[in-house]
């Protein structure tokens, strides 16, 4: 007999959807396009040829419907590995157990889900302006530490370096994304790895009015030459979403427009069009797999 997952461990609304993403499982296509901005999931919708579905709740704003014959669900995450923790492991729950019974049902089912972010370069040949899909992601904050992960050989080396090179007191993860996806919908970007930080100041070394305690945290990490690998750029959220991807058995990648470059101090004068530039490649990729 399977387990019983009890109500208080997988909180199920009274209209049977789940808890913080208020949908159920007849409301969310297999292909995903995850963003941390709730305004830019009708920036996406937009291009669909029919909205079947909307709904929000929280930072989670959903929207699914049909692009080129495909149907692609929109949604977005709010910012950080938290919440990421919390929507994957929700998506998870509607394709992966039955909510009726509460029991994980026989046949695991893998989603698609693409992050489309912006993020910032620690790289002067990487300027403002780019599009780059993430190969891996290191995360510099504790999700991980509550989570046992199968890691390769070189994503504990990688993890090892950053935590020496950092005098970290804690272990950062390295972890690769989806390798499907990266020849599909990664396909013409550039590819980078990517640092995942537990906020969007002190963590990526900005100082405003606090010092941060790793001030040279972007030239170190700019140095490092990994088994071959650079790291490329910052955001929050991308080692989350690799992590728990690969503990749950789903395809992720994470994509990035470059809004900064952190070195050359040079900020992007059309965000918002490379943003859309990249939901555009993102669409079009998405429609053929
Ligand atoms: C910080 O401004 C936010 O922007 C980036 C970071 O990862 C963080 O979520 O991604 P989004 O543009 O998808 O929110």
């Amino acid at each position: 007999m399977a387990k019983r997952i009890p109500e208080s461990e997988l909180i199920i609304n009274p209209d049977g959807s789940i808890y913080h993403l208020n949908l159920k499982p007849e409301h969310l296509a297999s292909n995903i396009i995850a963003v941390g901005d709730p305004d830019r999931v009708a920036k996406i919708s937009r291009y669909f040829d029919e909205i079947e579905f909307k709904i929000s709740k929280r930072e989670f704003v959903t929207h699914t419907g049909w692009y080129r014959g495909t149907r692609i669900t929109a949604i977005s995450t709010g910012m950080g590995t938290d919440n990421i923790e919390i929507f994957m492991t929700e998506l998870d729950a509607l394709v992966n157990i039955d909510l009726k019974e509460r029991v994980v049902t026989d046949k695991h089912k893998s989603l698609n889900i693409v992050r489309v972010g912006t993020s910032g370069s620690m790289r002067r040949e990487i300027p403002e302006g780019s599009l780059l899909a993430s190969e891996y992601g290191i995360g510099l904050d504790t999700l991980m530490a509550f989570y046992k992960t199968d890691y390769t050989e070189f994503e504990e080396n990688v993890a090892d370096k950053i935590q020496d090179s950092l005098e970290l007191g804690f272990r950062p993860y390295c972890i690769r994304g989806s390798e499907k996806l990266m020849k599909t919908v990664g396909k013409g970007l550039i590819i980078g790895n990517t640092v995942t930080c537990p906020g969007f100041f002190g963590p990526q070394g900005r100082e405003v009015r606090v010092k941060p305690a790793l001030p040279d945290l972007i030239e170190k990490l700019g140095k490092l030459e990994i088994g071959g690998i650079r790291l490329t750029n910052f955001e929050m959220e991308t080692a989350g979403y690799y992590a728990m991807g690969r503990l749950l058995g789903h395809e992720v990648l994470s994509l990035n427009a470059i809004i900064a470059n952190r070195i050359s101090k040079k900020f992007s004068k059309d965000p918002y069009g490379l943003v859309d530039q990249l939901i555009r490649h993102t669409l079009n990729e998405m429609a053929g797999i």
